[in-house]
């Protein structure tokens, strides 16, 4: 069981009434290369998704399977996916898809698509590897990982407030999707009692090469992945036929009530 999920709970009211848990996403070790800002302007749709944007929200927001007593009851949340391009407009057609420490998703169906800049699966929690009880523990602290990921675009931190990304400025290089199984904020070779490890090795992301995955997590690439680049031509981080990444999101759902204990 793991015991070392520690971070606190954010409770964030948004626009679709749903409630995230806590974002993981720029934890220290996700990113490098700084921040970026929310004011790239007005424009015309770009129809790719941003990072910056890409978001998993829970609804409920806080399932008590656990109750006060540490009682079990089963019960299904919404694993929504909150997405929009860079100039906050939506997007739409691409699939998304996720994975979890713990329990399953309905139907199997790990994947959605994107419409209106929403989409969701459904999970079921519980494991099966307990042949007296059916389950296996929860996470430690009931915090269980979520990670999903689609193709998209990193963000940046537009000093200069010209919408473009320039020479100089900061960005996110984005690694492969991993499951934070031990909520550190970090990749590492973690994995729980089920054998569910961090490493989610994926096809097409910049290091496994073209012929698929590659069995190891690969770091960025090094360049802005992202269709702003103000000048392919004099910007080294720039490359004009990476425009694009599979950009990733995590975040954890508390199973638990709050403040009662973890069975
Ligand atoms: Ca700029
Ligand atoms: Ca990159
Ligand atoms: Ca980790
Ligand atoms: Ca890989």
């Amino acid at each position: 069981m793991n015991s070392t999920k520690t971070i606190g709970i954010l409770t964030i009211v948004t626009a679709l009434g749903l409630v995230s848990g806590c974002s993981q996403d720029d934890a220290p070790g996700a990113t490098a290369g700084g921040g970026a800002n929310n004011n790239l302007g007005d424009s015309t749709p770009t129809g790719i998704v941003t990072h910056r944007d890409f978001q998993i929200l829970f609804d409920p927001g806080n399932p008590e399977i656990y109750d006060a007593d540490g009682s079990y009851t089963q019960k299904e949340v919404k694993i929504v996916i909150s997405a929009d391009d860079v100039h906050d407009l939506i997007v739409s057609g691409q699939t998304v898809k996720f994975r979890t420490e713990w329990g399953s998703f309905k139907d199997e169906k790990d994947a959605c698509t994107l419409e209106n800049g929403e989409c969701y699966v459904t999970w079921i929690p519980g494991g099966t590897s307990n042949p007296l009880t059916g389950q296996t523990p929860p996470p430690g602290d009931c915090l269980v990982a979520f990670t999903a990921w689609t193709v998209g675009e990193e963000k940046f931190a537009d000093i200069n407030d010209n919408g473009r990304f320039d020479v100089g400025e900061s960005f996110v290089d984005l690694e492969e999707p991993y499951l934070d199984i031990n909520s550190n904020g970090q990749y590492d070779s973690a994995c729980n009692v089920d054998l569910v490890c961090e490493t989610i090795d994926i096809v097409g992301f910049p290091g496994s090469g073209t012929s698929g995955a590659n069995g190891v997590h690969d770091l960025g690439d090094g360049i802005y992945n992202g269709s702003l680049c103000d000048s392919y031509a004099g910007n080294p981080q720039c490359d004009a036929s990476a425009k694009s990444t599979m950009i990733h999101t995590r975040n954890d759902l508390l199973i638990k009530k709050d403040g009662g204990t973890c069975p």
